[in-house]
């Protein structure tokens, strides 16, 4: 298996922990620069026309979205399936991703997205309030053991202060789990930085 990505999308850091979790070694990581480089964007392009990472191939088959690429190495791997509220926090923890992710090339674009345009108030709306709930959600416990949806909200989280992208520092039980989790070796190799 190869696993198209690179080392900064928390989209991608999430898989590379979860072939962790699974203990799966026998994939390689392709570390792509799908914005600079016109050969990584082309193989990027080749296996998944959305031209974004991640992307999983497995022989003949290649799987698009990150979502997606959990499905199937859930199944392959015989794992469990998540909870449907389970399945709702990672839903918000992809929305928030996905407005991060437009804010963010949006700055990159030379735009300033503090101003006060419908589109920008939405991403902003919409974070404030996903993060209350994924702070309470962490407070009532979900987030206690190292499963997939932890996984995700640690890449979330620790993508947001390494971008500089919002300051989650108020909102304690957060910045907790962040903390915590930064501790795992793991999570280290991974670390973008
Ligand atoms: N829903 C997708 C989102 C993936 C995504 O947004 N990836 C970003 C990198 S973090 C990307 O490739 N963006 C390229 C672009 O927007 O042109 C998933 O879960 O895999």
């Amino acid at each position: 298996m190869q696993l198209l990505g690179s080392t900064t999308s928390p989209f991608v850091r999430r898989l590379r922990l979860y072939f962790v979790q699974l203990k799966v070694t026998d994939f390689e990581f392709v570390n792509l620069d799908i914005f600079a480089n016109s050969d990584d964007r082309q193989l990027l392009t080749d296996n998944n026309p959305a031209q974004k990472v991640p992307a999983l191939i497995d022989n003949d088959q290649c799987i698009y979205d990150s979502r997606v690429i959990f499905r199937y190495l859930s199944q392959k791997y015989q794992q469990p399936s998540l909870t449907w509220s389970q399945e709702n926090l990672l839903t918000l923890i992809d929305a928030a991703n996905d407005s991060l992710i437009s804010l963010f090339l949006l700055k990159r674009s030379g735009l300033d997205t503090s101003e006060d345009r419908l589109f920008f108030n939405l991403q902003h709306e919409r974070v404030e309030k996903i993060f209350s709930v994924l702070a309470q959600a962490v407070n009532d416990g979900e987030f206690k053991q190292w499963h997939y949806p932890a996984i995700c909200l640690y890449c979330l989280l620790d993508w947001v202060a390494f971008r500089q992208l919002y300051d989650f520092n108020s909102l304690i039980d957060l910045a907790e789990f962040h903390q915590t989790n930064t501790n795992n070796a793991e999570v280290k190799k991974t670390d973008p930085r």
